[in-house]
């Protein structure tokens, strides 16, 4: 598929990588990227060859936000009608993404990291959600994954009080997994995807589910959703496989069904 906005890429067997190209804007998420990369997702998503999926921005930021200028220009019915609304595409996502992120990740950008399952960043990473300073609110998940991921009180500020979070304070928070020097997060990024690719597939995809089941059920029917997942898995040639190798002391080889 052609794209404009933004690259892709295999940079290793096994994972696909999707990087936004729109640096004179600071990869702002207007209609044309947010369409990009959603279809990229999915097509690695569709790919057989691809456990794991990256995605990253460039040095600088990975996004800073929705497109305020297109924003500008719209209102509350054309953005009502307006699939540039509808993240719900990313979460449709059934192989894990993890995302890269580098400098600014404001706003949309915020919100699109923390639809990630897991998330590496570099050291000049910046989390926030200035929506407010717009007289907005965040409008892709950003009070609700933020105030989850690191509290009321600290999600607040950052949504009121106009604060940014360091990728350290990030790291503190729990919103993202590992922090690295600017050199090396996307490689180190791409490491833990590979090391994603080379699990069995089913049982990383129904693990996926499960776990995205826990921020929105609760306890009790979290627990029965887990169960049906994990019968599932005895379902699964890996499962025999992976028993297997275990007893015969040896390597899994896993066919991913
Ligand atoms: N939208 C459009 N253009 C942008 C954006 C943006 N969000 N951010 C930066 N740009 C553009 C600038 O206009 C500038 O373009 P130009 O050179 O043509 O003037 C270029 O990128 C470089 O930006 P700066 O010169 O401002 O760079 P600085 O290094 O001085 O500053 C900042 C970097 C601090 C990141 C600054 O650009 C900034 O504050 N940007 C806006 C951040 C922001 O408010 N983001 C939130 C937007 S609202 C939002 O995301 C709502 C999400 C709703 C999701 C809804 C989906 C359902």
């Amino acid at each position: 598929m052609a794209y404009e906005m933004i690259l892709t890429e295999t940079p290793v067997p096994g994972v696909g990588l999707v990087r936004l190209n729109r640096p004179q804007a600071l990869n702002a998420l207007n209609a044309q990227i947010t369409r990009e990369i959603f279809d990229a997702l999915e097509a690695f998503d569709k790919d057989d060859t691809i456990g794991a999926i990256v995605l990253t921005g460039s040095d600088k930021a990975f996004a800073a936000g929705a497109d305020i200028k297109q924003m500008s220009e719209t209102n509350a019915v054309a953005m009502m009608s307006d699939d540039f609304t509808d993240w719900s595409r990313m979460s449709r996502i059934t192989k894990p993404i993890i995302g890269a992120i580098s400098g600014w990740a404001l706003g949309g950008g915020c919100e699109m990291a923390m639809m990630c399952d897991m998330l590496v960043a570099s050291e000049s990473a910046k989390f926030g959600q200035p929506e407010v300073k717009l007289g907005i609110i965040p409008g892709a998940g950003g009070t609700q994954r933020l105030t989850r991921a690191v509290g009321k009180a600290v999600a607040m500020e950052v949504m009121l009080g106009d604060r940014n979070l360091t990728a350290a304070e990030a790291l503190a928070g729990g919103l993202v997994n590992r922090v690295y020097p600017v050199e090396t997060y996307l490689q180190e990024a791409i490491n833990l995807a590979a090391k994603v690719a080379s699990m069995p597939r089913v049982a990383v995809r129904l693990i996926k589910q499960a776990v995205n089941k826990a921020e929105e059920l609760g306890l009790t029917e979290g627990l029965d959703f887990e169960k049906r997942n994990f019968y599932l898995a005895f379902a699964t040639e890996d499962k025999t496989e992976g028993m297997k190798a275990f007893v015969e002391k040896r390597q899994p080889q896993w066919k991913n069904r």
